[in-house]
């Protein structure tokens, strides 16, 4: 399947794009009304190309639709949820049946196979297990590799190196972050990963990393880095780089790309950097067509020495819209934004900080105070600010530092306000 030849690939796309599109107008009203009012019908779908007529979707189609408005299947076959980060307060919701579930998780056996993760490995999982879709996704995945998997989930540092230890872990999935996290903690603990462990491969993603960290933790931690990518719409990580490691192979039988230009929404051919749209040909709970997940990439033309002749993009490079990934979780300022609102002592003016400190992000929330509130009581300004950051806690899922600023001290801005300070460099 993954070395068919593209010209039979792409005969397969345009029959699963035909049947998905087709299937979709006569079951589901969501994606009718959103074709009819685009004036497009399956009959116009006659070939491959045309996917350009039918309409694009994007995040704000979940949240208008949450929590399952636009699952095209009944509560009853929906096995699964996974939840990611909405736009505003409210959150992403994906559903999944059991088909979901086995095509996601053969999607990620694939990813594990081309990095040569299979039976003889142990693998730990350090992605969030939960409503996060990394620690389940992979942990599925490599079970049907025939891994063995030890699901440590995030945190707990120490233990992890332990048991990496004891168990002969070959291998590791988590962000890169983490990984580079782990590597600091480790040497403090007089370990050193390359001789006190077995661990020689790292399956990394859920954020933007680069060329250069994987210089770093290959050469300072003897572990072979590849890059792993996916987002929750699209059912979680399903895509990896292969042992060659120049670009990420989207699995041609399960997913159409297109790159597009973010201001004009033309579509953009290979080598030219633009936004990525991902039609997934094979779900059924929650289906995605066009769906613009707004990270920014390239589509890579030339065949891949492995062999393999899924399309491939390069390396994220960014965001065309504000999303921060954090420690691997999704921030909207718009989110920040909405929690501060609902805390009456505030005055709706904040400024937002992210920084990497050693290998971990951190975001810092100065936020102003309404002048009846302000207050010279140390106690009650401990209570307000410990109160802050756990709403904000609540609502994001990551830890916050909250700062108290006094009325008027914060920059007021004149056109676009500019409340995101990002300060990390990869
Ligand atoms: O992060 C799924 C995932 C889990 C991918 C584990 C890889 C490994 P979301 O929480 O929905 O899903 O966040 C998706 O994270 O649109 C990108 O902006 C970013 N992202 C994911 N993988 C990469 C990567 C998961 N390899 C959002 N490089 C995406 C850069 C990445 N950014």
């Amino acid at each position: 399947m993954e070395c068919m030849p593209i010209d039979e690939l792409r005969d397969l796309q345009y029959k699963s794009l035909k049947g998905l599109v087709s299937n979709l107008y006569g079951s589901n009203a969501f994606y009718r009304n959103r074709m009819i009012s685009e004036n497009v019908s399956p009959d116009d779908i006659r070939s491959l190309s045309d996917i350009s007529k039918l309409p694009f979707m994007d995040k704000n189609d979940l949240r208008d639709n949450y929590p399952t408005d636009m699952f095209t299947s009944p509560r009853k076959d929906v096995v699964r949820y996974h939840v990611s980060s909405g736009t505003t307060g409210k959150p992403t919701l994906v559903g999944y049946t059991r088909n979901d579930i086995e095509f996601w998780t053969e999607s990620l056996a694939r990813a594990l196979t081309s990095v040569g993760i299979g039976d003889g490995d142990v693998i730990q999982v350090s992605y969030g297990y939960g409503l996060f879709t990394g620690g389940l996704g992979l942990h599925y995945g490599a079970e049907k590799v025939g891994a063995t998997v030890l699901p440590a989930s995030t945190g707990s540092t120490e233990r992890q190196l332990e048991l990496m230890i004891d168990l002969d872990v070959t291998s590791i999935a988590c962000t890169p972050s983490y990984l580079v996290h782990m590597g600091d903690v480790a040497k403090k603990m007089g370990i050193d990963l390359r001789k006190d462990t077995k661990l020689r491969k790292a399956v990394l993603g859920a954020e933007p990393w680069s060329d250069s960290m994987r210089g770093y933790i290959e050469k300072e931690l003897g572990v072979q880095a590849y890059d792993i990518y996916g987002t929750s719409e699209i059912s979680g990580p399903m895509f990896t780089e292969c042992t060659e490691k120049n670009g990420i192979h989207v699995w041609g039988d399960t997913a159409i790309m297109e790159i597009i230009d973010p201001e004009t929404c033309e579509s953009l051919g290979p080598g030219e950097e633009g936004e990525l749209v991902m039609t997934v040909l094979k779900k059924e709970a929650m289906p995605m067509i066009r769906y613009r997940i707004r990270d920014l990439t390239t589509v890579m033309d030339e065949k891949c020495k492995c062999g393999r002749t899924s399309p491939r993009i390069k390396r994220i490079t960014g965001r065309s819209d504000d999303m921060l990934i954090i420690r691997g979780i999704n921030v909207f300022p718009s989110q920040v934004e909405h929690t501060l609102m609902q805390i009456p002592e505030l005055c709706g003016q904040y400024m937002i900080y992210v920084d990497r400190v050693g290998a971990l992000d951190y975001m810092n929330v100065q936020v102003e105070m309404r002048p009846e509130a302000f207050s010279d009581k140390v106690d009650d300004m401990l209570k307000l600010k410990k109160r802050i950051s756990s709403e904000l806690k609540k609502y994001l899922n990551i830890a916050v530092e909250a700062e108290l600023m006094s009325p008027g001290s914060l920059p007021r801005f004149d056109g676009k306000a500019k409340r995101v300070i990002d300060r990390r460099v990869l």
